[in-house]
């Protein structure tokens, strides 16, 4: 679904509009990533192919207690192959998303090595990253807690927040309580940000 074939990245993709966030959707291949994306997109779990370039839909979402927010969501493959482009759509990002598939124990090493890659380049240092422990609904999957432990997350800099939540594309559950910390996270920063700005 969506899959959008393409060598390019987006190269202005930063949006300053405080009401248009710009989030990046990474993680291992099969993780649910584009399921997750058309989930919020269409309200609907879709049957995906393995995406080989990228999808970006812009979506808006109700956040906070009044607020709607359009998020510019883009969607990067997974495969080993394409993991080394994943740094071109995080640079200057607002914040990541970076999703597990919770029913797959024996590939949370290789999560926990990528996730940990991406977030200690030096452009990333202090984006927000939600974890999204995805495919709740099927048995023996690993719980938000369980995999924020696997994947250390109390590792990550001392500048970058995190939160962990468990999910599922295919009912749907999970997904916009993800969203919401996400989004106070970004407006957390966005707050240190202007205060440090300031004080110089
Ligand atoms: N049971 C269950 N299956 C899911 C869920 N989310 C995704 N899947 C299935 O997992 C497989 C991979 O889903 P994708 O969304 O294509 O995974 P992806 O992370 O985009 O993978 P790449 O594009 O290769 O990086 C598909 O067969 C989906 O139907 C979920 O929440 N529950
Ligand atoms: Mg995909």
């Amino acid at each position: 679904m969506g899959n959008q074939l393409t060598e390019i990245a987006p190269s202005t993709a930063f949006l300053p509009s405080f009401q248009s966030l710009h989030i990046v959707v990474i993680g291992l291949d099969s993780a649910g990533k584009t399921s997750l994306l058309y989930r919020l997109k269409l309200r609907e779990f879709v049957e995906t192919i393995p995406t080989k370039g990228f999808n970006m839909e812009r979506i808006k979402v109700p956040m906070g207690k009044t607020n709607t927010t359009m998020l510019q969501v883009w969607d990067v493959g997974g495969q080993e192959k394409l993991r080394p482009l994943w740094k071109s759509y995080t640079r200057r990002t607002d914040g990541l998303v970076f999703v597990v598939d919770a029913a797959e124990a024996e590939r949370m090493e290789e999560a926990k090595v990528e996730l940990h890659r991406i977030t200690r380049l030096a452009e990333n240092q202090g984006v927000p990253v939600l974890v999204l422990a995805n495919k709740q609904d099927l048995d023996g999957a690993m719980s938000a807690s369980e995999v924020e432990k696997v994947l250390a997350l109390h590792e990550l800099s001392s500048s970058t927040l995190h939160h962990s939540q468990g999910c599922s594309a295919l009912d749907g559950q999970g997904l916009e309580p993800g969203l919401e910390k996400l989004y106070e996270m970004i407006l957390k920063r966005k707050k240190m940000l202007r205060h440090s700005k300031k004080k110089r």
